[in-house]
């Protein structure tokens, strides 16, 4: 597994004052707002929304998003992240849902979100794709800003033998976890 995001280019429907996007992959875990390292969108700004460019297609495994520490921590909230395969431009481009944060994210702190989904074999479909978004799906009022300090997209990278992953991307983790776990070093 590797971290994929740092440094790559991003994109954001809109930014507050001089919090732009890149802030959110500098590699920089500060979370104080003001420190300016962390990303956020702009008031009024309904739709709110974040993505990652990785480049190319990436199997992914996790995403976590750190919050902001100084204040303000309920908004992260409402948030869903997915990842899309076209350049998520638009409100319905296609892709892959990873999962959500409903809130509760305490101040500074980094939550988890994991992509697998389990699949009808019991084993595990890693969500594919070159763009990773991160969006509000709902919005308290035109203060409920999007604000990211961090964001780090973690990939899978399979190899391609075809031992023990399918070409639809299909990964069993529990009949082959020696290999698996013998192959990447260690599962974080
Ligand atoms: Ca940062």
């Amino acid at each position: 597994m590797a971290v994929v995001s740092s440094g790559k280019t991003t994109v954001s429907s809109s930014i507050w004052e001089t919090y732009s996007p890149d802030l959110a992959v500098d590699n920089n875990f500060q979370t104080n707002f003001y420190a300016g390292s962390c990303f956020s969108t702009d008031v009024g700004d309904m739709q709110p929304y974040w993505y990652v460019d990785l480049g190319r297609d990436c199997n992914i495994y996790q995403v976590t998003l750190t919050n902001r520490g100084d204040m303000q921590e309920e908004r992260m909230r409402n948030i869903e992240v997915d990842v899309l395969t076209s350049p998520p431009t638009s409100m319905t481009p296609t892709g892959d849902f990873c999962g959500t944060v409903t809130g509760s994210v305490g101040a500074g702190e980094t939550t988890p979100v994991y992509c697998p989904h389990t699949n009808t074999t019991g084993g595990f479909t890693f969500p594919r794709g070159r763009y990773v978004r991160v969006r509000k799906t709902s919005m308290e009022d035109k203060y409920d800003l999007l604000t990211l300090c961090e964001v780090r997209v973690v990939a899978i990278f399979f190899p391609t033998n075809g031992h023990f992953i399918s070409s639809t991307n299909e990964l069993d983790l529990d009949s082959h976890k020696d290999r698996f776990y013998g192959w990447s070093g260690r599962l974080f």
